[in-house]
């Protein structure tokens, strides 16, 4: 299992917050995502044998956010 910190860009509400933690029910092998609105951020727990951070960067583009990984950053 892994834990990645994402910056989130696109968020402008609270609503926003739910909609992206809905995203660990639609793929499988995320554990968790915990999503900070005030930081504009996201911790992921996933496992790396079943999902990338790509994919878990696409799904939250097709959300319609922008997520980028803190150490790229
Ligand atoms: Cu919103």
């Amino acid at each position: 299992m892994t834990t990645q910190t994402f910056d989130v860009a696109g968020m402008n509400c609270t609503a926003c917050v739910m909609h992206i933690e809905g995203i660990e029910d639609e793929i499988q092998g995320i554990e968790s995502i915990d999503v900070n609105f005030k930081k504009q951020r996201m911790v992921v727990e996933y496992d790396e044998s079943k999902v990338t951070e790509e994919e878990i960067s696409r799904a939250v583009k097709l959300a319609g956010y922008t997520a980028t990984n803190r150490k790229d950053a």
